[in-house]
C-alpha cells in the first residue's frame, strides 16, 4: 500500500464556470478522500512560489495572472497512488489534446484555462501541500 497525499486545486476558471462539484465528484468517485478543502484567493507571492519551476517561461506572468484572478478551492487528496491517479483524471496539461473522460478532455477547450491543478510527484505534493496548508 502506498497511501499519499496529494495538493487538488480548482483553477479561478473551474469556480468561475461552476464546476467545483463536478470536479470533486470525480475525485471522490475514484475513491479519493478530500482530507482538508478550504477556498481561497491566491496572492502573487504565493502563486509566484507555487509556480517556482516555471519562473523561466514564457507564460509564466500570464500563468500568475490567471491563477490570482479570481477564487480558487485548494483540497488535500489521500488515497492509495493519489499523485497518480489525481493526474490521470485530471488528463494531459492541453486540453486540446486530452481524451474525453478526463476532466482537461471533458471540461477544457486551451492550456492557459485549464481547470485543475495536480501535484506531478512526491516531492512536488510535500512541497505544495506546505505551502497551502502548512504540513
Ligand atoms: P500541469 O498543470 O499539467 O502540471 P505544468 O506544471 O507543466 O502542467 O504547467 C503548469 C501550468 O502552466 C499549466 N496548468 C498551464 O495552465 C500552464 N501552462 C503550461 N504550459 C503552458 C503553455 N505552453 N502556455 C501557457 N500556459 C501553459
Amino acid at each position: 500500500m502506498t497511501v499519499e497525499s496529494t495538493l487538488l486545486i480548482v483553477k479561478p476558471d473551474g469556480v468561475r464556470r461552476g464546476l467545483v462539484g463536478e470536479i470533486l465528484r470525480r475525485a471522490e468517485s475514484k475513491g479519493l478522500r478530500i482530507a482538508e478543502m478550504r477556498l481561497t484567493t491566491i496572492d502573487r507571492e504565493l502563486a509566484q512560489e507555487h509556480y517556482g519551476e516555471h519562473r523561466d517561461k514564457a507564460f509564466f506572468a500570464e500563468l500568475v495572472d490567471f491563477i490570482t484572478s479570481g477564487p480558487v478551492v485548494v483540497a488535500r487528496l489521500e488515497g492509495e497512488n493519489a499523485i497518480d491517479v489525481w493526474r490521470t483524471l485530471m488528463g494531459p496539461t492541453d486540453p486540446r489534446g486530452a481524451p474525453p473522460g478526463t476532466i482537461r478532455g471533458d471540461l477544457g477547450l486551451v492550456i492557459t484555462e485549464n481547470i485543475v491543478h495536480g501535484s506531478d510527484s512526491p516531492e512536488s505534493a510535500e512541497r505544495e501541500l506546505k505551502l497551502f496548508f502548512g504540513s
